[in-house]
């Protein structure tokens, strides 16, 4: 039998030590590099937190599989056992430019299916997580289940490039969403935008693309509240392959889907 209590503890612990090498950096100068654009960025503490990660990992559950963003854990073409995806910084643009608004995001997967998801703010000392079954929580406090709502009395937080022309979505259909809702918000940081539907800040997130360790752990934190994920097409995500994301509270996500995405016939 898997001891996920005990999993879920050292996620916790681990989560907390890497937030702690993280707050010590602010103290450093960063090694900034670019990845496949020149937006795309990725540090030294980017690097060293998820070898933290791994190192820990391995060192206690030699037979679980690893999936992080800097590629240093396993080149995974399936999702069979225990896998750990792993986002040491979830908004590395933030936290060169801003040193705030990222998260350490980290998600425990068995077979495919979420079990563990944590989320830190390393900032604000703020820890999401959720266990399967168990409720969400931020720190102690355990958080609502998300209510039912409509798009004209909705917060949106997605990207300005969606609904500008782009090669992932016809932003023909986004502009009509965009208008319909009361408002909306991009914080740059998609765990973090996970985390705040999961409270409720904000009803719905929508991106075009994100990789499953962007996603894992808020997935894992949003069901447990009720709340819906998908891709744009409504479909179920794979956590395998880089895909889209909607994800929002019940009936809105409903809504959004057939009210301005098509059932996703697009
Ligand atoms: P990152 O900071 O870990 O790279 C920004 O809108 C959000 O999208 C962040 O969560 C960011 O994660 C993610 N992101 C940025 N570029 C991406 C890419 N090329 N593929 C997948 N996700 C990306
Ligand atoms: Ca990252």
């Amino acid at each position: 039998m898997m001891n996920w209590d005990q999993i879920y503890a050292h996620a916790k612990e681990w989560v907390n030590e890497a937030g702690v090498k993280i707050r010590l950096s602010f103290n450093e100068t960063l090694n900034i590099e670019t990845k496949t654009n020149a937006n795309d960025l990725v540090t030294n503490i980017d690097k060293e937190i998820e070898q933290f990660f791994i190192s820990k990992i391995r060192e206690v559950y030699s037979d679980h599989k690893i999936m992080g963003e800097e590629g240093f854990g396993d080149s995974l073409d399936n999702l069979e056992g225990i896998v750990w995806m792993i986002d040491p910084i979830d908004g590395t643009m933030n936290f060169v430019h801003q040193q705030r608004n990222f998260a350490i995001s980290l998600g425990v997967y068995e077979n495919g299916v979420g079990k563990i998801g944590l989320i830190y703010d390393v900032v604000h000392d703020e820890l999401y997580h959720a266990k399967r079954g168990n409720g969400a929580y931020l720190n102690e406090k355990p958080l609502d289940v998300l209510k039912e709502t409509t798009v004209k009395e909705s917060i949106i937080a997605l990207n300005a490039t969606w609904v500008m022309e782009n090669h992932r979505i016809d932003h023909n259909l986004m502009i009509p969403l965009v208008k319909a809702a009361r408002g909306t918000r991009s914080y740059g940081s998609a765990a973090l935008e996970m985390v705040f539907v999961a409270t409720g800040r904000v009803d719905a997130y929508i991106s075009m693309r994100l990789s499953p360790w962007d996603i894992a752990a808020g997935a894992v934190i949003i069901e447990e509240l009720g709340g819906i994920v998908t891709n744009l097409w409504g479909d179920k995500l794979n956590f395998l392959s880089q895909d889209s994301l909607l994800t929002a509270k019940p009936g809105l996500h409903q809504s959004i889907l057939k009210d301005y995405l098509k059932e996703g016939k697009w």
